[in-house]
């Protein structure tokens, strides 16, 4: 749900800083030779030549979306470079990106309040730094505007063939007569462009920026003019940004909130909720939504930039496509222990790089099975307090499928109906840890920190498995403790011979422990949001 927060009353600076295809950038910086031709980072496997997940600029003008699998975009662009995700595991190993990801965060964390939003994205609060500024250097004192300053797009102000663009830039951000909110966005323009260099220099990525007075605005206008190119929006454009954007581009507006909105009350755009008073809007969306709505039409978002570095979960997950879906419990136990092993590993780097633990285990998976009257029916997340450990993460994981299994197939999962039998394939899984807490300093072992928190790693997860969304049946899951064999024998692993309709698995999906924004979502992983199946991480 979201939440109406109110906007503070001081101006503010906010910077959303996106890495232009990120994933191709890192891999052409190992292999400079592929700089400047069309390039994609392909996720490999037998399927049509693997799912595209990154598409370079240069790519894109061929035609090349990251929709497409490797084989029809070399049909699309035969001189096409695609260059395959690391594998570890059997599976895409990110560390490579995640890597290169914290570094532009550390260069970027330097200018004022940063935070890691995504495996490429990060929030930057630039109030103090503008502040600083314009008390000190403001722009119409500088003799000299840097070149990248003034390529920076001004919503508002249209670049016209024959005008002297970069003049009418100089002009905006030197007005005398400008308001106070504004002459802070323009020292915005030029620290983000100065980061934006300095993020070139030492690393060699690209990157865009939306600069705005909050962070709903900033990110709405960071991928404008992608790549390599930023963009402020001034008060007085807020509305322009806002009248004409659909309802569903509009984070947390992607799913049933703004279907209902389009259905029950006919809006399409942002700009169409303005018709609407806030106590129309409370009426038909609650209180507290309708708040929401009525403020974000207006551009008003009190969201704070919160000053983390670090991801707020772990995630470790696979697609299983088309025929690779899985049709038995060894096979999906085999996943499980992958993934596990990759999600311990992190989990164990953390804790001893930045001294976290994660306290909650989830386990995400889609599924589908035979019958039509229920082929909708999203298969159940589930958790459970997390056990230090591979082995107790594995073991746990497998249990919290179980559990999730029993209750996706109903009470007539495991009989035959009729002459067939119900059956499932799985076609997405995932393993997370959240909720993840500093260790208090002082601690004088890991152990003794364990033995004193509720999430001692000894207890079997048959005490504590939770939906993960909402957990009215969480006594229910505490009873279904189930043992493989059991389950093994009620639910059939074979295809029955029924036809299946496919979802679609086209698009691979992101990094899930940064995306701090979609790893809430994986639950609903068929995200209205970004309709994209599930994540291969
Ligand atoms: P994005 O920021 O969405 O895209 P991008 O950086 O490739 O391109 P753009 O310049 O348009 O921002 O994603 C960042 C990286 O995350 C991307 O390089 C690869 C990875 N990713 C996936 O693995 N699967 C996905 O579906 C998406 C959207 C991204």
């Amino acid at each position: 749900m979201p939440v109406a927060r109110p906007e503070t009353s001081d101006a503010r600076v906010i910077a959303h800083v996106d890495m232009d295809c990120f994933y191709v950038q890192v891999e052409q910086r190992k292999q400079p030779e592929l700089r400047g031709l069309p390039t994609a980072v392909v996720q490999y496997n037998e399927w049509q030549g693997g799912g595209l997940i990154a598409v370079s600029y240069e790519a894109r003008k061929c035609g090349v979306k990251r929709s497409m699998r490797g084989d029809e975009a070399k049909a699309a662009c035969p001189e096409i470079q695609l260059v395959q995700v690391p594998v570890a595991r059997g599976k895409a190993d990110l560390n490579l990106y995640r890597s290169a990801g914290s570094e532009v965060v550390s260069i970027l964390a330097k200018s004022g309040k940063c935070e890691r939003a995504s495996i490429d994205e990060v929030y930057l609060d630039l109030t103090d730094a503008a502040e600083s500024m314009l008390a000190d250097a403001p722009p119409e004192s500088l003799e000299l505007m840097d070149k990248e300053v003034l390529k920076s797009h001004i919503l508002g102000i249209s670049r016209k063939d024959g005008d002297d663009f970069e003049e009418s830039v100089r002009d905006w951000l030197c007005r005398k007569d400008a308001d106070r909110r504004d002459k802070l966005l323009s020292c915005g323009i030029i620290i983000v462009s100065d980061l934006r260099k300095q993020v070139l220099k030492e690393t060699e990525f690209t990157c865009s920026a939306g600069i705005a007075h909050n962070k709903m605005l900033a990110k709405l206008a960071s991928g404008m003019n992608k790549p390599a190119q930023q963009i402020v929006v001034p008060y007085a454009a807020v509305q322009e940004l806002l009248s004409s954007l659909p309802i569903k581009k509009m984070k947390q507006l992607g799913g049933k909130l703004g279907t209902s909105l389009q259905t029950d009350l006919g809006v399409d755009t942002v700009g169409d909720l303005l018709q609407f008073s806030e106590t129309k809007l409370q009426e038909h969306n609650g209180s507290n939504t309708g708040t929401w709505l009525w403020n974000i039409s207006r551009g008003i978002s009190g969201e704070e930039v919160q000053g983390r570095l670090l991801p707020k979960s772990h995630g470790s997950g696979k697609t299983f496509p088309g025929p690779r879906a899985l049709k038995s419990l060894s096979n999906v136990q085999h996943w499980l222990n992958q993934l596990s092993e990759e999600l311990s590993e992190r989990l164990s780097s953390d804790l001893e790089q930045n001294k976290r633990i994660a306290s909650t285990l989830t386990l995400h998976a889609s599924a589908f099975k035979s019958r039509d009257s229920d082929s909708h029916k999203k298969f159940p997340s589930k958790s459970c307090p997390l056990r230090f450990g591979v082995t107790k993460i594995q073991e746990d994981a497998f249990n919290l499928f179980h559990a999730a299994l029993r209750e996706y197939m109903g009470p007539f999962g495991s009989k035959p109906q009729g002459n067939k039998q119900e059956t499932w394939r799985i076609t997405g899984l995932s393993v997370s840890a959240s909720k993840i807490v500093d260790i208090p300093s002082g601690t004088s072992s890991i152990m003794r920190y364990f033995q004193s928190q509720s999430t001692v790693p000894s207890r079997s997860v048959d005490g504590c498995v939770q939906d993960h969304v909402v957990t009215p049946s969480a006594s229910e899951g505490c009873s279904e403790q189930i043992s493989t064999e059991t389950q093994a024998a009620v639910i059939p692993e074979e295809d029955t011979g029924v036809t299946y309709t496919l979802p679609n698995f086209e698009t691979p999906d992101k990094d899930v422990d940064l995306v701090s924004e979609k790893v809430s979502a994986l639950s609903s992983h068929y995200s209205k949001a970004y309709n994209k199946p599930f994540l291969e991480v």
